[in-house]
């Protein structure tokens, strides 16, 4: 008989941050490379672009969407649109398979019935950061809000309900998938500037994937 070595192990190792907030490390590992196949589609009919804040600075994450609603900014503020700006065409419809990565995850996680209908494609190159937000332009905020790592890996700040509540750093890899729920849905958060690397699959790049229900 062959011992199995992992009896004891629980079939996937998650880390709870605070209650709502789990890590679900590499749990999209065995399809990243269907996965970036399926991003680098998205991107050819709705290219990744700087947009500009409402105060007129230029994001140093490049992003797209894809799915009925995507997130856009602007001079006149933050906001989903159904429409891409760059081409005034829908968005590229979610994929499957990212549809039911992400409400797999959110299962996992304890919340059950996802139906994400928008993806945001964050794209950093070393240097990009995220400055510290929350996420507040969606309808719902019992939905959680799941995200994909792909890429270099990259340090995650998650704060408090309040600006200055003390950060948590979080290193986020390579097929880290993370939900955030619960109370965690409403804390602050962003990206350490990201470190120059060389990632075997992805090169000099990090790709974030956040799914959100936000209609
Ligand atoms: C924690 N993106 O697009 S995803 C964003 O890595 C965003 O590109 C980051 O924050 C990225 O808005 C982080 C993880 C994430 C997303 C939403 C959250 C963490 C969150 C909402 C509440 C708390
Ligand atoms: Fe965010």
């Amino acid at each position: 008989m062959t011992p199995d070595l992992f009896a004891d192990q629980p079939a996937i190792w998650q880390e709870q941050l605070i209650p709502g907030a789990v890590v679900l490390r590499s749990q999209a590992l065995m399809q990243a490379d269907s996965l970036l196949a399926t991003v680098a589609q998205l991107l050819v009919a709705a290219p990744l672009r700087h947009m500009l804040t409402p105060g007129g600075q230029t994001m140093s994450v490049a992003m797209s969407n894809c799915g009925h609603l995507g997130w856009i900014s602007d001079r006149h503020g933050y906001r989903y649109s159904a429409q891409d700006p760059t081409s005034d065409q829908p968005w590229p419809a979610m994929p499957p398979s990212l549809q039911q990565l992400a409400a797999q995850a959110a299962d996992l996680a304890g919340f059950a019935g996802f139906e994400p209908d928008a993806c945001l494609i964050n794209r950093y190159l070393a240097g990009t950061r995220l400055s510290l937000h929350q996420d507040k332009d969606e309808r719902d905020f019992t939905q959680p809000i799941v995200s994909v790592s792909l890429g270099l890996p990259a340090t995650f700040l998650f704060g408090g309900a309040r600006r200055t509540d003390p950060i948590l750093r979080i290193p986020l890899s390579h097929g880290d998938i993370v939900v955030w729920g619960g109370p965690a849905r409403r804390h602050y958060h962003g990206v350490a500037p990201l470190k120059a690397g060389l990632h075997p699959v992805l090169g000099e790049q990090r790709i974030n994937l956040t799914l959100r229900k936000a209609g």
